[in-house]
C-alpha cells in the first residue's frame, strides 16, 4: 500500500502513528506529497487535492484520515483503534472530531502566513481561528480521553497537541498544563508518536 503525505502533516502523522500502532508500516510505502504543486498526482488521487491519501492493494484510494484509520484497524481486524462498543466508538469518534477540527483551524492559521502576502493578513479571521484552537483545547483539557488508550481519538488529540507545539500558534503547554501530563502518558502507550516528530 502507499500512503501519500509530507511528513509534517498532522493528519498524515495520524495515518502513520496507526499504522505503526497496528503492525502494518511494513506494508506501506510512505511517499511525498505536495499539495501546492498542479503536477503532483494528489489531485488526481483526491479531487480535494488534500494529504494523506492511502492507495490499497487492490487501487482503491482512501482517505480522508479518518477514513484511513479506520481502514487500518479494519486491515488490523477490527476493534483496535476503533471500539466496537458503541458508546466508547461514539466518545472516540467526536473525540477524534475535535482534535482534527483543531489541526483544521490550526493549519488554516499557518496558511493565512504561508499563503497570503503579510499586507493581506486578516486579523479578525486569524483570531476567529484561534479562537476554535483555545476552544478545543480547553474542551479537550476538561474532558481529556484516557491517554493510556491508544484509539483515533487520542492518535488526533495527540497529532493535534503535536502540530501546536510545532507551530506554536498558542502555548497549550502554559495554558493548559494538565495536557502535559496526558500527552506523556499517550507517548508512554503509543511510541510510534515519537517515532514520527516532525523535523526540528
Ligand atoms: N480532513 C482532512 C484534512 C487534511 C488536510 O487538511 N491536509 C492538509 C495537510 S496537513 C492539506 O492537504 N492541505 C492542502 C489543502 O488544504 O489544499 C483529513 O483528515 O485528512
Amino acid at each position: 500500500m502507499i500512503l501519500r503525505t509530507s511528513i509534517t502533516s498532522p493528519f498524515g502523522r495520524k495515518a502513520r502513528i496507526a499504522a505503526t500502532h497496528l503492525g502494518l508500516i511494513d506494508r506501506i510505502s510512505i511517499q511525498p506529497a505536495e499539495a501546492m504543486d498542479p503536477a503532483d498526482p494528489l489531485r488526481k488521487e483526491n479531487p480535494l487535492g488534500k494529504m494523506p491519501v492511502m492507495t490499497l492493494d487492490d487501487g482503491r484510494r482512501v482517505y480522508d484520515s479518518r477514513v484511513i484509520l479506520e481502514c487500518l484497524d479494519h486491515l488490523a481486524g477490527g476493534g483496535k483503534i476503533l471500539p466496537t462498543d458503541w458508546d466508547a466508538r461514539l466518545a472516540t469518534l467526536v473525540q477524534q472530531a475535535l482534535a482534527d477540527g483543531i489541526m483544521d483551524a490550526a493549519i488554516l492559521i499557518v496558511y493565512e502566513g504561508r499563503h497570503r502576502p503579510e499586507n493581506l493578513h486578516h486579523k479578525p479571521w486569524l483570531d476567529y481561528q484561534l479562537g476554535k484552537v483555545e476552544r478545543g483545547l480547553a474542551g479537550l483539557a476538561a474532558n481529556p480521553p484516557d491517554a493510556t488508550r491508544v484509539n483515533v481519538g487520542t492518535i488526533a488529540t495527540a497529532c493535534a497537541l503535536g502540530y501546536i507545539d510545532w507551530r506554536k500558534q498558542t502555548d497549550w503547554r502554559v495554558n493548559h498544563p494538565s495536557l502535559i501530563s496526558w500527552l506523556d502518558a499517550f507517548r508512554a502507550a503509543c511510541p510510534a508518536f515519537d517515532a514520527t516528530l516532525p523535523p526540528a
